[in-house]
């Protein structure tokens, strides 16, 4: 496949409530779509870096350099084209992770979008459909919390999962599990503690968590697995977990029992399924991520959601969860699932009238 070019839009969509972390409080997405054309079809991609690199060292305008200026033109100079070939090619880069992602998931989808092949299909799915759940930030007070839990169990979410911090942490997890008893829920600390918290940390064994994501630093592998020996409730990574290395290597290690799997974070969708195939080698239990995608990413997470060894709830919620209006027809929660599209490639294309409305910037890279 040879392309004809590739564009970037630089994207600014605002959410319908502010999404607070450990780290930061989000109230607009600010986001990268690819688009790679080639003679006999488009390719759409997500890059899931943020506006600051509090999440991870990457961030929208480190990735729009990086695609500009180095990863897009390795590209160019590659000759003949497919999603299988891009990491390859880019692999001399080190990082840039989510950068590497996005191109490969234009390529991929171009691909199939020519050969007609649904991305779920070319992944492995064994599914139709996805179980939903939702990641809820943290708020300014307990009533709050129980007010925005309430909403999403009414809307069919399957599992709730609390962003933690030191000092939010206990009460509203014991206050959620007062209030909706016996629920799928979950809590993730997005790096926030550090090794002497395991104490701490082991309060949350009282209330009958799923897991416990990612409380220590991203590089702090070995102090996941001491933890994992002090605190019951299953320690997940998501923030470590880079590649398939990282996941065989931190099992090997007991750093986690769980493995939350984003593309982005791990350089695209065929590692994600690499990652998958590993944890299900070890009989390790994976669900699908969110970086608060737009439908092109959403729809793409919905088809990798849809292998077999995820078989807990995911971070995959309805468009109504993020954004008034998406830049692709919405995902709609029904009955706690979402459809995973069937259509050629991600299934999805982005309507050109709303793709326009939240574009900054474009810039058109010819190949
Ligand atoms: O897409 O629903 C979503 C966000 C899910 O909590 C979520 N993502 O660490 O898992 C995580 C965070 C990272 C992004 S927070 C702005
Ligand atoms: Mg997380």
């Amino acid at each position: 496949m040879n392309l004809t070019g590739i564009e970037l839009r630089v994207i600014e969509m605002p959410l319908v409530a502010p999404f607070r972390t450990s780290f930061g409080v989000e109230t607009v997405r600010e986001a990268i779509i690819v688009r790679a054309v080639t003679p006999d079809a488009e390719g759409w991609g997500e890059c899931v870096s943020m506006h600051a690199p509090l999440y991870s060292s990457e961030y929208v305008e480190s990735s729009m350099d990086v695609l500009r200026r180095h990863l897009i033109p390795a590209l160019a100079g590659a000759g003949s084209l497919d999603g299988s070939k891009v990491a390859t090619v880019l692999e001399p880069f080190k990082g840039h992770r989510m950068s590497k992602a996005a191109l490969e998931m234009a390529v991929l989808d171009a691909e199939l979008r020519a050969a007609g092949i649904p991305l779920s299909r070319e992944l492995g799915a064994v599914r139709a459909e996805v179980d939903c759940g939702v990641s809820v930030g943290i708020m300014d007070s307990i009533p709050e919390l129980l007010d925005a839990v309430d909403g999403y169990l009414a809307e069919g979410y399957q599992r709730i999962k609390l962003k933690i911090e030191p000092g939010w942490d206990i009460e509203p997890v014991r206050a959620v599990r007062e209030r909706f008893g016996d629920i799928l829920l979950q809590v993730d600390a997005n790096t926030a503690y550090r090794r002497g918290d395991a104490r701490l940390l082991a309060g949350l064994d009282d209330f009958d968590l799923l897991l416990i994501e990612q409380p220590l630093d991203e590089e702090d592998v070995l102090g996941h697995a001491q933890l994992a020996e002090v605190v019951k409730t299953p320690i997940c990574l998501d923030e470590s977990i880079v590649s398939a290395r990282a996941a065989a290597d931190a099992i090997a290690l007991g750093a986690c029992s769980i493995v939350n799997i984003k593309p982005g974070r791990v350089g695209g969708y065929l590692e994600a399924r690499r990652i998958h195939d590993v944890c299900r080698a070890n009989d390790i239990p994976v669900w699908c991520g969110g970086m608060l995608e737009t439908g092109i990413g959403r729809a793409a997470n919905l088809a990798l959601a849809a292998l077999p060894g995820f078989t807990l709830p995911g971070d995959t919620s309805g468009s109504n969860r993020y954004y008034a209006q998406d830049i692709t027809d919405p995902f709609t929660v029904e009955n706690g699932v979402l459809p995973v599209p069937t259509g050629p490639g991600i299934g999805v294309t982005p309507h050109t009238d709303a793709l326009d409305a939240v574009t900054t910037r474009t810039e058109w890279i010819t190949f």
